[in-house]
């Protein structure tokens, strides 16, 4: 018998509510009713279903695996209580704070921990006779959820402790979190598999660390750092915090190295402004320092005030988010003619910096978000990245705001503007005609990884196009100083600088020379290996489509794009032009196929090598079909570590990833 109309629209109304709080629970962290009334809905859907099997469907909120947080994650219960923190906003509350420890104490200076506040969402990491038995959220304090499973695949959490003096039980406290790279990475893997995108690091940690599907954990770059300790049971434990920090090190225990042992509030506020420097280069994103009374019988002595200790504060930095009006939506053209549409805002001051643009990436990114001139937006600057619109406060949206239109033809040259199926981005199809496009492949052949030519920025690019002096590539070497004298604000001395950069220039190597040319999709690292897989550019030039799909990682699109640039008999002419002007590089060693042994494998070089530059070894890993990458990830195999490695090589034994010395470069090169 079919079900009755009315059941059906209560089903579906169901449905599409559920999803919603699911959404606000699972991957904005912001749930907008309590669990028990969430529990409601799913039980009264759960009970249509069961009277009304027909009715199901796989989309169904009940078939999703753990649709309900409550049954699928167990409770636990909190030994010793995880407890948060009071917040100061400014030096003056820290000073308060100082003062309010110094009173209760009845001292005149107290020692204190300096160390980053994290933000990331709180766990709790029980171990029992040196085993992680249980990872637990905070919860309310009291009561959090059992995500064992979750924590178990975070490769910075030991799932067993290091040495044999650890207490039978302990409870390690601390932070789970992703870092802004890992962040971004997620992002643009979400975007490219059309998945929800997170707003920032935060939701995204709480998002993977909240999945009741821990493979889909695991495959997040989750992230931890220890604080503190819960329950310890069968050891006593030294007099101060910042010794408990240093044992936990020592059992292989996370725990932040910025963390500092300062004296009195001038030295917390010191290192407030320290880190606060250092802020936007950090790999992560930190919202304040945290500072604790060092010495264990004086916290004790402070006790607490409901769930905060009045031993510790929270000193906050500026927020990293703020609200502020779209004003217009402008296009700017890029190398590639790729069309970036920029918000222009009402400047607003975003942790601590005036910010009046941010990127929108592309169309879709605009319709994701649904942002419209006019629109109240909420902007974010972290770390060194471009600010961004993270979302629209939609509740003060004007009547009738518009929605965006990408312009039909490009406001610099007027050529029509396309997007090809499968691209994110729309293109100017004007080229090199189009005075946006020509500027900006001058500027990219003249930057720093590519020809290097000192002292050649943006604005003298911008200067010479206009002058008439260069239409291309080629005409930088056809210049000379009186050309150069006649520029404004062009000295004499520049002119000459220039002059002998464009000449050292000259020298150069085929993978940099390929890579200035602006091929698009041809990155630095593609043109290192079409350069050592061809090894001239002639011999490039002939391949054919078949030819170039025989190089590593050249797949259709890149080899398409790289016929479509040799087709051009512009391209052709300006490669002549500028081997005429005395451009030359050595010959390459012409990759052998039978020697790609390190085939696929990805290595980070860090430090100083004594007997081969980092160039050399690139080169020469290259050669064999190893990839050489900047940044170490769970994906990179190997990091060789020279002399004085950076941050590269913590970040190995971090993730657990093989570190080689020179020697150890050596043999695999063999
Ligand atoms: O990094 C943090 N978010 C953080 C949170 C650091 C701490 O030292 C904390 C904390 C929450 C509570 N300490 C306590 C006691």
């Amino acid at each position: 018998m079919a079900a009755p109309k009315k059941v059906q629209q209560r089903l579906a109304a169901l449905r599409k509510e559920i999803d919603h709080h699911n959404y606000r629970y699972y991957v904005l962290d912001d749930p907008e009713i309590p669990d028990a009334a969430y529990d409601r809905l799913l039980r009264e859907l759960q009970e249509i279903e069961t009277n009304h099997p027909e009715l199901i469907t796989p989309e169904s909120p009940s078939q999703r695996v753990g649709a309900s947080p409550v049954t699928a994650f167990q409770e636990v219960r909190h030994a010793v209580p995880m407890l948060s923190l009071s917040n100061a906003f400014s030096n003056e509350e820290t000073s308060d704070f100082d003062r309010r420890v110094r009173e209760r104490l009845q001292v005149d200076s107290v020692e204190y921990t300096a160390e980053p506040k994290f933000d990331g969402l709180a766990v709790s990491l029980r171990y029992e006779n040196g085993k992680l038995v249980q990872g637990a959220t905070r919860g309310d304090g009291t009561r959090g959820e059992d995500i064992t499973q979750n924590v178990r695949t975070v490769s910075t959490i030991p799932l067993h402790l290091l040495g044999t003096n650890y207490p039978a039980v302990l409870e390690v406290r601390g932070e789970v979190l992703m870092s802004i790279a890992g962040f971004a990475a997620l992002n643009e893997r979400q975007r490219a598999n059309n998945e929800k995108v997170f707003a920032n690091p935060r939701n995204a940690a709480a998002g993977s660390l909240r999945q009741l599907d821990s493979r889909i954990t695991a495959n997040r770059p989750l992230e931890f750092f220890c604080y503190g300790l819960g329950e310890v049971v069968g050891r006593e434990l030294p007099a101060l915090h910042s010794e408990i920090l240093e044992l936990l090190r020592h059992w292989g225990v996370r725990v932040a190295a910025e963390t500092k042992v300062v004296n009195g509030v001038e030295g917390c506020l010191t290192f407030y402004r320290d880190i606060m420097q250092r802020r936007d280069s950090l790999p992560y994103e930190i919202d304040g320092v945290v500072y604790k009374v060092n010495r264990l019988d004086q916290q004790e002595k402070l006790g607490f005030v409901s769930r905060a200790p009045r031993w510790a504060v929270a000193h906050k930095f500026p927020a990293q988010e703020e609200m502020t009006t779209l004003l217009a939506i402008d296009v700017q053209v890029g190398r590639t003619g790729a069309i970036t549409p920029v918000a222009r805002l009402e400047p607003v001051v975003v942790g601590g910096v005036t910010v009046s643009n941010a990127t929108l990436h592309n169309e879709d990114e605009i319709e994701r978000l649904d942002v419209r001139k006019g629109d109240t937006v909420i902007v974010r600057r972290a770390g060194d990245v471009i600010p961004e619109i993270v979302s629209v406060v939609a509740a003060k949206r004007k009547k009738g705001a518009r929605h965006f239109r990408m312009p039909t033809h490009c406001p610099v040259c007027n050529s029509e503007v396309v997007r090809l199926e499968g691209e994110a981005a729309a293109r100017c199809t004007g080229g090199l005609f189009c005075d946006a496009q020509r500027r900006e492949s001058i500027k990219h052949f003249a930057s720093r990884r590519a020809m290097d030519i000192e002292g050649l920025g943006d604005k003298l690019v911008d200067q010479l196009d206009d002058s008439g002096l260069i239409n291309d590539i080629a005409d930088l070497y056809t210049l000379n100083k009186q050309d150069l004298a006649d520029l404004e604000r062009m000295g004499d001395k520049s002119a000459v600088n220039l002059l002998a950069a464009l000449d050292k220039s000259k020298n150069t190597t085929l993978a940099r020379f390929l890579f200035s040319l602006g091929i698009r999709l041809v990155g630095e690292a593609t043109a290192q290996t079409l350069a050592s897989h061809f090894g001239s550019v002639e011999d490039l030039q002939a391949a054919d489509l078949e030819a170039l799909q025989l190089v590593p990682d050249v797949g259709p699109a890149v080899a398409e794009s790289i016929r479509a640039f040799f087709h051009e008999k512009h391209n052709r002419d300006v490669i002549k032009k500028l081997r005429k002007a005395g451009i030359h590089w050595p010959k390459p060693e012409v990759v052998n196929k039978s020697k790609q042994t390190l085939q696929g494998k990805i290595f980070v070089l860090t430090g100083t090598l004594e007997k081969m530059t980092r160039d050399e070894a690139k080169q020469a890993l290259q050669a064999r079909g190893a990839k050489v990458t900047g940044s170490v990830s769970k994906k990179t195999d190997y990091v060789v570590g020279g002399k004085d490695p950076g941050s590269k090589y913590d970040k190995a034994q971090q993730l657990g990833v093989r570190i080689l010395d020179e020697a150890g470069l050596r043999k695999l090169l063999k």
